[in-house]
C-alpha cells in the first residue's frame, strides 16, 4: 500500500503510532518503526533533555524512520522544538495547538512537519505554512480532542487541502484503515491499539482497563472549560464531571488531573488516575507485539481494499 505518506516518510506500511503522553517513549516508538510503521516519541510535558535521551535510545534500537510529537501546551515546547532540530529528527508531528512559530525552523532543518488538526480551518492554515501532511484527528481519539468526528472531519480536510491526510480517531483494525482510505486518507494514526502492545511499557493495570473497556466506557472531561480530554470512566472522571456540572472552573479542578496521567501510566492507579484512551478501546481485546498488530491490520485492510 504505497501512498504519498509511505513515500514521504520512507516507511513500509501507512501506519503511524500516536505520540501518546507518558506512554509513547523509546520502547514503543522503536518497536513500531522496526515493524514497518512510523513510531513516535510523545514529547508531552517532558523537558527537552528527556526527549533527547528517548531519541538517542530509539536510534540505538532501530535504523528505521521515527518521529517526535511536540505537545504545544507543554511548558517545555520551545525546548523540545529545538532538541528535534539538534538531534536531526526527520519527522515531527504536533498536537494541542498551532505550531506556526516553529515551522520555518523545522522546515529549514529539512524536517517533515505533520501537525495534528481537529478542524478544516487549521488544516488549511498548516498547508499555507508549509506542512508536509496533516493528521485529521476525530473526537473518537483519546486525550485532548476537538469537536468533529473522524467520519466527518477526514473527507472535509481531504477536500480542503492538497497535501496528504492521515486519519486518526477510532481506528483500531484493518476495517478502520480501509474505511479511512475510502474517505481519502493516505495513512492512519492509531494510539489505543498500540497502548496494549507488548512493547508498550504502560502499567499492566492500564492495559487491562483498556482491554476490559466496553464501547461506551469512555467519557470527556473539561468540555465546559474548553479543555476536552477523553479518558475511561472511573472515580476521577465521576468526581470531575460532578464538580464541572456544578460550575467549577478549570483552575479549581486542576488538582484532579495534575499528575494523574502519570499516576495511571506508571503506578497503575486506574481508579483515581487519568486513563486516556479512545472510543475504540471497546474493540481492543488483547496484547500483541507491534509487528503482530501491524501485520494483522494490514493484511485485513489489503483484503478489504482488494489489493491482494
Ligand atoms: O494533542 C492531542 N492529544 C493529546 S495532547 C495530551 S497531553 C494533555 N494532557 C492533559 C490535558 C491536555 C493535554 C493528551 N492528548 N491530539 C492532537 C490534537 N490537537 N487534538 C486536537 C488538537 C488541536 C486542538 C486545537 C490542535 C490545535 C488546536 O487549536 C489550534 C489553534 O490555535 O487554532
Amino acid at each position: 500500500m504505497e501512498t504519498r505518506i509511505t513515500k514521504l516518510l520512507g516507511i513500509r506500511y501507512p501506519v503511524i503510532q500516536g505520540g501518546m503522553a507518558w506512554v509513547a517513549e523509546n520502547h514503543l516508538a522503536a518497536a513500531v518503526s522496526a515493524a514497518g510503521g512510523l513510531g513516535l516519541i510523545g514529547g508531552a510535558n517532558a523537558p527537552g533533555e528527556v526527549v533527547r535521551d528517548y531519541i538517542r535510545k530509539v536510534r540505538e534500537a532501530t535504523d528505521q524512520p521515527f518521529g517526535v510529537n511536540v505537545m504545544l501546551m507543554s511548558p517545555y515546547a520551545d525546548e523540545v522544538a529545538k532538541v528535534v532540530v539538534e538531534e536531526g529528527v526527520k519527522v515531527v508531528t504536533t498536537g494541542a495547538g498551532d505550531p506556526e512559530k516553529y515551522m520555518s525552523m523545522w522546515k529549514e532543518a529539512g524536517i517533515r512537519v505533520i501537525p495534528v488538526v481537529s478542524s478544516v480551518a487549521l488544516a488549511r492554515r498548516m498547508e499555507k505554512y508549509g506542512a508536509d501532511a496533516v493528521v485529521a484527528e476525530g473526537m473518537e481519539s483519546g486525550g485532548h480532542i476537538g469537536e468533529a468526528t473522524t467520519m466527518t472531519l477526514v473527507p472535509q480536510v481531504v477536500d480542503a487541502v492538497s497535501i496528504p491526510v492521515i486519519a486518526a480517531g477510532g481506528i483500531g483494525d484493518g476495517r478502520g484503515i480501509a474505511a479511512a482510505f475510502m474517505l481519502g486518507a493516505e495513512a492512519v494514526q492509531m494510539g489505543t491499539r498500540f497502548l496494549v502492545a507488548k512493547e508498550c511499557t504502560v502499567h499492566q493495570n492500564y492495559k487491562d482497563r483498556v482491554i476490559r473497556a466496553k464501547d461506551i466506557d469512555s467519557t470527556v472531561t473539561g468540555r465546559s472549560h474548553g479543555h476536552p480530554v477523553r479518558c475511561l470512566r472511573n472515580q476521577m472522571t465521576r468526581e470531575y464531571l460532578k464538580l464541572e456540572a456544578q460550575g467549577k472552573g478549570f483552575e479549581e479542578l486542576e488538582y484532579l488531573t495534575l499528575g494523574t496521567l502519570r499516576r495511571a501510566v506508571q503506578e497503575g492507579d486506574v481508579t483515581n488516575g487519568t486513563v486516556m484512551a479512545g472510543q475504540i478501546a471497546g474493540m481492543v481485546s488483547k496484547e500483541q507485539t507491534c509487528q503482530e498488530i501491524i501485520e494483522e491490520i494490514m493484511d485485513q485492510a489489503e483484503t478489504l481494499l482488494k489489493l491482494k
